[in-house]
């Protein structure tokens, strides 16, 4: 897909001319880029099919950046673009991924210490030559110093949203194959961690050679690191590697629950075998050296007493115990929840109006849609203020009136998505608050406040008795920022005083509540939301990423308020 390659580049020319100060433009590039970034249609399917005229009809997408993306399409570079980079030639999106590091400050970077790439910046932070700088200061070079840091620990590594539609496109052209029998994801993939390191497949094939041919020449495939008829290994494009192995029909369970990990899980999980005389590896859990299962995983944790665990679970954090006695959670599963309470129309920044929202909802087979439209302190999103609440409110119970005369069992709720204040104040009278079915309240603004501070900020909201759900609660972006800087356990019991309910976020970079606090909050009683943040309708699949972290967490659907009966919601929300 060319629309990656075209998103990367507007990001970047919203970057550029955020530097050179031009107000708006900045703003409409990388909303075009976002739109892009999560476009089904290939640009380069539509430009064939419908010329420019085609690419113009995507939203957001007007004359000047159709033309940009024709250019792309025919010449493999945007001049617009090329001379930015001429003027400034230096690592931009690496030294804008610096949490605190925006374009103003990167421009700062390259004129006044020529720094163009993350090591030069480290290094120059570490000499303190940054603190000197106008408008920095040493707060901003300890906070750069930080922002380099985090991003160390994530490199190498990709999100999941990225990574599980490239590798089932991979996995759906293996299946296509005649000498396929039998394919499988493992590894963190299967485990549906939120960031991975590679992908790991396993397969049954009576002629490996065919299947490992095919295999290093996809396309895509830029390093092959090896090659051979039971392994090999390749690099894609998209940076990361793949590895494929062959296995034997006999112990293909042994290897599935092998190399579906994690190392903790499998270290745990050897030790028990041992403990009941056994050998446990990738061939199999063997006697001496007669295999006691091998061919099917379930048969392997069976033997040894265990019930299966599913993929979620194997990270060494009680699971094996559990399963010993019988206690293994009963997860929520990818279909139990019965709608998304957190959606934003185009009353404020998302793209689709309600009632096409509904319609996709319906089609997902949920029985109601939260609208949660950002309110008036989010102006950038263009958040709805008291007046414009009621009035949208208005066109809400007029589609509610529309479904039921048209006898369809399906309710778009009143939400909005509010913003906490410094003070933990709300941004939206409380009369009006109380005109909503719910309410979400969420931090979108002065994140670097001190820990004592953001921990009564969100204090405070969650005592307002308007306030149903904390969204994201705790403020973390996978690679770029983490979390506020507070008190989670204060947090915690204070949601549980309160009866306020915390969102699992399922946008791949948040994923917020993370799986180990959304087991701490079962094990407190605390109930969640998961939801998807969606700011178009394409985004509502998102959910299988946000259902797959509280699985991660343990999580059960009496812990998830929109796995509930709606009535049930319904009331709790009152
Ligand atoms: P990743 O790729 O970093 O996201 O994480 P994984 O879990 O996919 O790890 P990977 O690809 O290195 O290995 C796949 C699985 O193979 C891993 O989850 C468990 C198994 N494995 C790899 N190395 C070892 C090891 O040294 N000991 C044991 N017991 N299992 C291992
Ligand atoms: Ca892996
Ligand atoms: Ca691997």
């Amino acid at each position: 897909m060319k629309n990656k390659e075209v998103a990367k580049i507007f990001n970047e020319i919203s970057e550029y001319l955020e530097m050179e100060g031009v107000a708006f433009k900045p703003y409409a590039y990388q909303k075009a880029a976002m739109t892009l970034g999560t476009l089904k249609d290939d640009v380069a399917d539509l430009y064939r099919q419908g010329g420019l005229k085609a690419l113009k009809k995507i939203p957001g997408i007007g004359e000047s950046m159709a033309a940009k993306i024709e250019e792309y399409l025919t010449t493999g570079k945007i001049q617009y673009y090329e001379n930015f980079k001429a003027k400034m030639p230096i690592n931009l999106e690496d030294i804008i991924g610096v949490e605190g590091v925006g374009p103003k400050k990167a421009k700062v970077l390259y004129e006044q210490l020529g720094i163009k790439t993350l090591e030069e910046l480290e290094e120059a932070a570490r000499a303190h030559k940054i603190a000197p700088l106008f408008g920095f200061g040493p707060r901003t070079e300890e906070n750069i110093l930080q922002g380099i840091g985090f991003l160390k620990t994530g490199k190498g590594r990709f999100l999941l949203g990225d990574i599980l539609p490239i590798a089932q496109g991979v996995l759906q052209k293996l299946q296509g194959l005649p000498e396929v029998e039998k394919i499988d994801v493992a590894g963190s993939l299967r485990r549906m961690k939120e960031t991975i390191g590679d992908v790991d497949l396993l397969v049954i094939s009576s002629q490996p050679e065919k299947v490992m041919d095919f295999f290093v020449s996809l396309p895509g495939v830029v390093k092959v690191w090896g090659h051979g008829s039971t392994k090999s290994s390749v690099r894609l494009k998209e940076g990361l590697d793949m590895d494929l192995r062959v296995i034997p029909p006999a112990s293909y369970g042994a290897a599935l629950q092998y190399f579906t990990g994690s190392k903790e899980h499998n270290i745990a999980l050897r030790k028990i075998a041992i403990d009941q005389g056994y050998k446990l590896s990738e061939y199999g859990l063997f006697q001496g050296d007669t295999p006691a299962a091998a061919e099917r995983e379930e048969e392997v944790y069976a033997q040894l007493g265990l019930a299966w665990i599913p993929p979620e679970l194997r990270e060494d954090r009680g699971e094996i115990d559990a399963a010993v006695h019988g206690r293994l959670p009963e997860l929520i599963g990818y279909q139990d929840l019965k709608g998304d309470l957190h959606v934003h129309s185009n009353w404020n920044g998302g793209k689709e109006p309600i009632r096409e929202i509904a319609a996709a909802a319906r089609e997902m087979g949920y029985e109601y849609v939260g609208i949660s439209d950002h309110t008036k302190f989010l102006k950038i999103e263009h958040g709805l203020d008291e007046a414009r609440l009621r009035q949208r409110n208005r066109e809400i119970d007029a589609i509610n009136l529309e479904l039921r005369q048209a006898g369809v069992n399906f309710t778009v709720l009143k939400g909005c998505e509010a913003n906490i204040m410094a003070d933990g104040s709300i941004d939206i009278a409380d009369e009006v608050l109380a005109e909503m079915d719910y309410v979400i309240a969420g931090v979108h603004s002065q994140f670097k406040m001190p820990r004592e501070e953001m921990t009564q900020r969100l204090l405070t909201a969650m005592a307002n008795p308007h306030v149903d759900i904390i969204s994201h609660p705790t403020g973390r972006l996978l690679k770029k920022r983490d979390e506020y800087d507070l008190a989670l356990d204060q947090i915690l019991e204070g949601a549980r005083a309160t009866g306020t309910v915390l969102e699992i976020n399922s946008y791949p970079e948040r994923l917020d509540l993370n799986d180990l606090n959304i087991h701490t909050c079962k094990n407190l009683g605390i109930k969640m939301v998961i939801n998807t943040d969606a700011h178009q309708v394409d985004q509502l699949r998102l959910m299988r990423f946000g259902i797959a972290q509280a699985r991660r967490g343990w999580a059960e659907k009496e812990d998830i308020i929109n796995a509930w009966p709606v009535e049930k919601l319904l009331q709790m929300l009152k």
